[in-house]
């Protein structure tokens, strides 16, 4: 089956997302992600300039060989707009096999390890009486997963607090600029958690993102701080470019550790799971090479007992949304997913198969990932610059980490 055709779709029904179509000399199709939040055109690049062209003509069926060409072959490896670029090729293809095969993708994948994947959804107030309603809100809706963000008194702006459950992360044309204080953080989140676990109870899974804004022992403090509140796990807690910096942390907490929404290869975790510093690994198909790269970091995972959280906010199409679905229906040592609501004019763009129920999300039975475009709508909704926020010591005015 050869590759006729592959293009772009670059869309804004509500945000960016660039879409990659493959076309087959059989009438398959198939669709990949290809949205790397505020970065979009460079990836649109990289695969217009770079990519394409040298698809076309190759044999749709050889997903690996297509993979390792694009990756051994181009000399310059990994990096974000790389392995997004070669995941939206690869999650393509795996839509096109499993089109091809008339099956579900997780079929091809293994078949079904479990009924449904569970997910947890966000609930972000502005205090800790408005969170506690938003976290309640959750509850109230089905979820058995909740990711609790909270305002900080004496901090004005904190990225993703005060908007309830639903937000764009990339908020304006040019970045915002958001306060940071330590201080005032490690002060107020053990007490903010004490009151959502206080009003949820024992039963519903709590979590929590430091969004990479501690140092290792002030990520220990807070582990530590936070080991009453039982939570599933605490996000990113500094930054992992020293994968080493970890065992500080790990020495000192057993509250359960996630990291790697901004991973995109196996590298970039190799040491973090070896070595048993992390409980979840949030690598995704998207930002991490595809469906090929991302169940090669699973598998090194279910080694050390590492299980998946993949990341799943909405600068991730519902494409990625999908592949994941069908990815983590069959993963072995699947942990959780993120779901964070995409807006009705994105879920109108792509109609999909999967849907919710009970705090679970299931994939669908439709062959292929099961998610598709409407190129006609989405030729309404054109391209808009937009960034996510940056962060400043409120102290000072210095950058301070995301
Ligand atoms: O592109 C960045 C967002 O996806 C990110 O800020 C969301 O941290 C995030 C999360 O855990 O979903
Ligand atoms: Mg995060």
């Amino acid at each position: 089956m050869k590759i006729t055709s592959a293009r772009l779709i670059i869309c804004s029904p509500g945000r960016n997302f660039v879409t990659l179509k493959i076309e087959t000399d059989e009438g398959l199709t198939g669709l990949g992600d290809a949205t790397l939040n505020g970065r979009e055109l460079s990836v649109a690049s990289y695969l217009q300039d770079h990519v394409l062209p040298c698809l076309i003509g190759r044999d749709a069926h050889r997903i690996e060989d297509i993979w390792q060409y694009l990756y051994r072959g181009a000399y310059w490896r990994r990096g974000p707009v790389t392995m997004t670029a070669i995941a939206a090729v690869d999650m393509a293809l795996w839509d096109i096999k499993a089109k091809a095969a008339g099956l579900p993708l997780y079929q091809l994948l293994g078949g079904r390890s479990r009924e449904g994947v569970m997910v947890y959804t966000h609930a972000n107030g502005s205090d800790i009486a408005h969170t506690v309603d938003e976290v309640l809100k959750a509850k109230a809706e089905g979820y058995r997963a909740i990711r609790a963000q909270c305002g900080v008194p004496g901090l004005d702006k904190v990225y993703g607090v005060g908007k309830g459950g639903h937000y764009e992360p990339a908020d304006a044309s040019l970045p915002s600029e958001h306060d940071w204080d330590t201080a005032k953080y490690l002060r107020h989140t053990p007490k903010a958690f004490e009151a959502f676990r206080e009003a949820l109870g024992p039963d519903i899974h709590l979590l929590h993102d430091v969004h990479h804004r501690l140092t290792p022992n002030e990520a220990a403090q807070l582990g530590r701080a936070l080991e009453p509140c039982q939570l599933f796990w605490m996000e990113d807690p500094t930054p992992a470019e020293n994968q080493a910096a970890f065992r500080l942390i790990r020495e000192k907490t057993t509250t359960p550790i996630a990291v790697g929404e901004v991973f995109n290869s196996i590298w970039d975790c190799k040491q973090l799971i070896e070595e048993q510093l992390i409980d979840y690994i949030r690598t995704t198909v998207l930002h991490a090479g595809g469906i090929t790269h991302l169940r090669r970091i699973a598998d090194l995972a279910s080694l050390y007992q590492v299980r998946t959280g993949c990341h799943g906010a909405t600068d991730l199409s519902p494409i990625s949304m999908g592949a994941a679905l069908h990815f983590d229906t069959w993963v072995p040592n699947f942990g959780i997913q993120e779901y964070m609501h995409h807006s009705p004019q994105t879920l109108d763009v792509f109609p999909h198969d999967y849907h919710f129920k009970d705090g679970f999300l299931h994939c669908g039975e439709k062959p292929g990932h099961g998610v598709e475009l409407d190129e006609k709508l989405a030729a309404k909704y054109p391209y808009q610059r937009a960034y996510l926020p940056v962060n400043r010591l409120q102290r000072d005015g210095a950058m301070w980490d995301w």
